[in-house]
This record gives C-alpha cells, sequence and structure tokens, in this order.
C-alpha cells in the first residue's frame, strides 16, 4: 500500500484536515493534498499524523551511561567530572556493545518521535587506541544498529586532535576518538561510498578547543555539500579558554575565521552573546540544542528569544540521550527560560500569528533538523522522505484533548506515549523490539556488572 489518507496532518506549520498523502516508488512523498475525500483505495490512517523530527545530536554510546552518572563522586560535580566517568564507559565499549546499544537507543528514538538521527561519531579505535582494521568499524556498528532499527542516519566522522586550546595532543583517555582532517575525510567518504539506504555522511569538527585552525581549513578545503556540525560554547570554562586563546569568544571565533555556511551546525550555541548571535545569523549556519542534556550536565541556558527573533535554523538533539523524545526536549527547551525569565510560553511569538510555542517549537525543529541532516526537504511535502508519525489520540495525554490542542498537550502534558506508529521511507518501523531490548540489557550487564 502506498496511498494513505489521514484525518489531519500536520502540513507547512499547522493542522490539514482530510489529507491524502501518496508514497513513490523512491520511498518520497509523491502527492500530499488536503482537502480531499478518502479514495476507496487509500488506507484510511486511524489518527492525526506528523511528520517525523531529526534527532540532530547523538553519541549514542552515552545511550549506555544514562541514569549512571546521578550520584555525587566529589565535592565538585559538574561538566567534567561528568566527562571523566563518561570516558571510562568510552573506553571499555566493544563494537558488539555499541551495536547493542545503539540499536536500542534508535528504537527507542522512533518511538520518541524521529526519524533521522546525527551521530556526532567521535569513538573510533580499539580500546588501547590502534585502529581497527577497518577503520569503519565502529561506523557500520551504528549503521547495522540504525538499519535493525528503520532509523535514517547521517554519520558524522569527528575531527578530533588534542585536549584543549594549549594541549599539542589528546589526554590518554581521550586515545580512541584522534582523527586528523585526512583521517576524517576517509571515513566520510567510507560511509557516503557505500550508499547503504537511509544512511549519509558529513563531518564533524569536535570544537575549537579540540581542533587546530588549521585542521578545520584542512577538512573543509573542496569538502563539498554535506553537513558540517562542531559543538561551541557549551560551558564558560570553554568560552574562557577560547578567549584566552585567541582573543575572542567561541561562536565569535568561528564567524570571523572558519566562514561558517548554511551546511553548518553550531551544536548547543549556549553562551552566545547578541553580536554573536547576529553573526550566525548573518552565516547561514543553524544551531542544535539539546535541553535535557544541557540541563543534566549543568551547561546553563540559551538566549531562545534572541536565536528565535534572528531567524537562525534551530535544531534539536537528545545528545547524551538522558531522554529520547523530542516532546520532552521541546518541553525543556521552553521550560528553560521559563525558570530563567520568570514568564511563560517564552517561545511563542503571538504578534507573528504564533500563539502555540509548541507549534513554534515544532516548526522551527523541523526545518533546522532536515537542514542538519543534509536533506533538501523534510516534513509531510513532495520530494521530502516519506515519514510519518501516527498519533494515538486514545493515549492518556490525549484524551478528549479539543483538536486544535493537540500538538500542545503533546509536549505539554507527560508522560505520553502518542506515537502509535511510524513510517520512515514509506515503511512501517517495526513495533517489536524484544529481540533489541535482550541484546541491549545483555550489553549492559556486561559493561556495568564488571565496574
Ligand atoms: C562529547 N558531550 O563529546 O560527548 C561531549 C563531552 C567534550 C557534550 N558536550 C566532551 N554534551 O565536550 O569535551
Ligand atoms: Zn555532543
Amino acid at each position: 500500500m502506498s496511498l494513505y489518507w489521514a484525518p489531519r496532518a500536520w502540513l507547512g506549520g499547522g493542522w490539514a484536515e482530510r489529507v491524502l498523502l501518496r508514497v513513490g516508488g523512491d520511498g518520497q512523498w509523491a502527492e500530499v493534498a488536503p482537502g480531499v475525500t478518502a479514495p476507496a483505495q487509500a488506507e484510511v490512517l486511524p489518527g492525526p499524523v506528523l511528520p517525523g523530527l531529526v534527532n540532530a545530536h547523538s553519541h549514542a554510546f552515552q545511550r549506555a551511561f544514562a541514569g549512571l552518572a546521578e550520584g555525587r563522586e566529589s565535592d565538585t560535580d559538574d561538566f567534567w567530572s561528568w566527562r571523566d566517568r563518561m570516558y571510562r564507559v568510552a573506553l571499555r565499549i566493544t563494537p558488539a556493545q555499541l551495536r547493542a546499544i545503539a540499536a536500542m537507543l534508535y528504537a527507542e528514538l522512533l518511538r520518541g518521535g524521529y526519524t533521522q538521527v546525527c551521530e556526532f561519531h567521535y569513538l573510533q579505535h580499539r580500546p588501547d587506541g590502534r585502529p581497527y582494521d577497518d577503520r569503519l568499524e565502529l561506523s557500520w556498528a551504528l549503521a547495522d544498529a540504525a538499519a535493525e532499527a528503520g532509523i535514517g542516519l547521517t554519520l558524522l566522522p569527528v575531527l578530533y586532535q588534542r585536549a584543549g586550546f594549549t594541549q599539542p595532543a589528546l589526554r590518554d583517555d581521550q586515545r580512541r576518538f584522534a582523527a586528523d582532517s585526512g583521517a576524517v575525510r576517509e571515513l566520510q567518504r567510507g560511509v557516503a561510498g557505500a550508499s547503504r539506504p537511509l544512511l549519509n555522511a558529513g563531518v564533524a569538527i569536535h570544537s575549537l578547543r579540540a581542533a587546530e585552525p588549521a585542521a578545520i581549513a584542512a577538512l573543509l578545503d573542496g569538502l563539498g555539500d554535506v553537513p558540517v556540525h562542531i559543538h561551541a560554547a557549551e560551558q564558560t570554562a570553554e568560552v574562557d579558554d577560547c578567549l584566552q586563546a585567541t582573543g575572542r569568544r567561541p561562536i565569535e571565533w568561528l564567524c570571523a575565521h572558519a566562514a561558517p555556511d548554511a551546511r553548518w551546525q553550531l551544536v548547543h550555541a549556549t553562551h552566545a552573546a547578541p553580536a554573536e548571535i547576529a553573526a550566525v545569523a548573518q552565516s547561514g549556519a543553524g544551531i542544535v540544542i539539546c535541553p535535557s542534556t544541557e540541563a543534566n550536565l549543568g551547561d546553563g541556558l540559551t538566549d531562545m528569544p534572541g536565536w528565535l527573533n534572528a531567524g537562525v535554523p534551530l535544531a534539536i538533539g537528545s545528545d547524551s540521550h538522558v531522554t529520547r523524545a523530542w516532546p520532552e526536549e521541546l518541553r525543556w527547551l521552553d521550560y528553560g527560560q521559563r525558570l530563567q525569565r520568570r514568564q511563560r510560553n517564552v517561545c511563542a511569538a503571538p504578534a507573528e500569528g504564533l500563539p502555540s510555542t509548541a507549534a513554534r517549537l515544532l516548526q522551527r525543529a523541523l526545518h533546522g533538523g532536515g537542514r542538519a541532516a543534509g536533506f533538501g526537504r523534510w516534513g509531510l511535502q513532495p520530494g521530502a522522505r516519506a515519514d510519518l508519525l501516527l498519533i494515538d489520540t486514545a493515549d492518556a495525554s490525549l484524551l478528549g484533548m479539543p483538536e486544535d490542542r493537540l500538538l500542545d498537550a503533546l509536549v505539554f502534558s507527560s508522560p505520553g506515549d502518542p506515537f502509535r506508529d511510524v513510517m520512515v521511507a514509506g515503511r512501517w518501523v517495526p513495533r517489536d523490539r524484544t529481540a533489541v531490548a535482550a541484546r541491549f540489557a545483555a550489553a549492559m550487564r556486561a559493561l556495568w556488572n564488571e565496574a
């Protein structure tokens, strides 16, 4: 069946009624037409449909660490001490464990409303730091996991060279991450050249502190039109170090020296001054906010009204995967701002006819997410991949809700399990994840029982 009809569908930023959706032979939407009576040959979907969302920032292996860093080990517990603990896990994971962990994660992300995930992939080498015989060993572990779960994957091998602005090399516990610009380009070509379905590749730069300017320039030289992601200004210590080393703040330095453009995604972009927001807007680059991880790690809060009003493309990511559903990310995106400003619905824009926080954030995240994964089109429109989320209006969080408030309830009334079925590239994703869960549980036991 490639012809569907939905009573309501999210088209171009709002609900449309009685929508016909036709999947083409290429797995993309061939036709999306509102205001149509259901034709006899169409499968009538038993609820409203939303587009799938891109999860624009993931470190899949950190799924194995979710919930395991929530006790304080010493007087100070901050981003940097969390990172030391996270590295201890990163040093242990085997390719088979990574595949098992990622398959579970990707199945959960589909259930949470994501149909594409961007892997900021820096775990490259054996635990002792020597390369695998196939340099793409761990990339394939991720790609195989994504294929099994049925999610689309954008792999972003990461340029990772040094432990800090003034450090010439990586720390010993970063030995699995080493990749110079030539290696990253080769990894990118290797993944893209495999021509696997639902798999594409871009590149990433770990951060300004972890990559030299000359290597960033070499990575970008003749790269072509693929996504370029970088962690930027997540922690104030990173801003201070950058100021000290370069005389500029990270986002300021990037905009002045790295010529970011529409391929670029600044991940976190937490500590951004108004002039930096203006410079990013000018450049065409987007940002990726990861609200649950940023809260978990104590990063700080970014200037959401500043970014939104500047029109900077915005995507969301679940990063360390302490949560794995986009409604929760969007909820916390506004809750952070509410707590900080002692206001409500900070991300809404009633003067622009956008009074719903959830609707405005969803629309921005759809647009920014598609770009972050390197897609020209994304969402329920012809030429975009045929992905959709079928909403279960019988879910407790949505029961009896007026139709025009459905999205608000989906984001702001929790917990819920609102996505009853998920389609990726014209195919329904299997719901049964018994085998995936069993392999994940075994990997977790192997990783943690010995600790
Ligand atoms: C990462 N995670 O690469 O996994 C980082 C921590 C770092 C987040 N920034 C490591 N959330 O930034 O050096
Ligand atoms: Zn990250």
